[in-house]
């Protein structure tokens, strides 16, 4: 039987990248995407010696350079059946009447349409074979809305409406739609919140054990590995430390 082809975007670094490792384990065959071409290479390299490895470099906010990538996959890494849409990140933690525009942009280009734009690539494929399945990186922060999170909140909630939208209109074609809403994980997001301040980003997870990528890799692969009648619309991990977004029980 030929092995399952996931495509996962944001496979340079945290949790794609752990989804992307433990993916490999089970010997699926898989699409990388990201910008970073030279962590894609690394990726590439590791663990193209045990499965098929094809790497995608752009920027999800580029619609043209989405559908480029995404047509010029070669035929034995088509069709995808299992798409992580997992690129994102926040930017900035200001109070909204002192956030950037520019921040603002990145997250609703970058979280809402880059994830769209990624799915309509992939889904007539899905839909012509009625089959495939589309696991959506959400957040707690998609649940609630937390103080200076504004925007971040904003983007995340919108994933959440797209992963319901998702289900209802591909509910015909058998398709299978969920998403995965972490806490606090560990990765580089907070480095990029902050703009690369590590000391600050740093502090976020200080007290506490914070989730790790490969807890939530753990996870998607529990999703994606159900029978397939049985679909995980939503599901929300933290670490046992965090009861919501704003009460984190540290111990500094
Ligand atoms: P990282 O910063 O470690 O990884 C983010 C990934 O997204 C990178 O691979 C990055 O690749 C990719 N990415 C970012 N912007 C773009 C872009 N414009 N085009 C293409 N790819 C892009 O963070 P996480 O692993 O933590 O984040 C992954 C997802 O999980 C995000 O959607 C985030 O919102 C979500 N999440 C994270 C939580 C956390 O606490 N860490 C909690 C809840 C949800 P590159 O820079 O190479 O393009
Ligand atoms: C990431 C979790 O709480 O930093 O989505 O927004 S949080």
């Amino acid at each position: 039987m030929k092995e399952k082809t996931a495509l996962i975007t944001g496979a340079t670094s945290g949790i794609g990248k752990a989804t992307a490792e433990l993916f490999a384990k089970q010997g699926f065959t898989l699409v990388l995407c990201g910008r970073r071409q030279e962590r894609l290479d690394e990726l590439k390299e590791a663990l193209g010696k045990t499965v098929k490895v094809h790497t995608l470099s752009f920027d999800v906010r580029d619609r043209e350079a989405v559908f480029e990538a995404i047509q010029s996959l070669p035929v034995e890494f088509m069709p995808i059946d299992i798409l992580v849409n997992n690129a994102g990140n926040a930017h900035g933690l200001d109070p909204i009447y002192d956030g950037s525009m520019d921040d603002w942009d990145a997250m609703m280009d970058i979280n809402v349409k880059g994830l769209l734009y990624v799915t309509k690539a992939i889904l007539p494929q899905m839909v012509e074979r009625k089959a495939g399945h589309i696991i959506n990186i959400g957040s707690t922060a998609g649940k609630e809305v937390y103080p200076n999170g504004n925007v971040y909140c904003a983007s995340k909630h919108a994933v959440d409406a797209i992963n319901q939208g998702l289900r209802i209109d591909l509910n015909t074609h058998g398709i299978r739609v969920g998403a995965v809403n972490p806490g606090l994980v560990e990765t580089e997001f907070s480095d990029v919140r902050f703009k690369g301040d590590s000391e600050r980003a740093s502090k976020v997870y200080q007290g506490f054990q914070p989730l790790k990528p490969e807890d939530i890799a753990d996870i998607i692969l529990f999703v994606v590995t159900r029978p397939y009648h049985v679909n995980i619309a939503d599901l929300v991990v933290m670490p046992t430390a965090q009861a919501s977004s704003t009460i984190v029980k540290k111990d500094l």
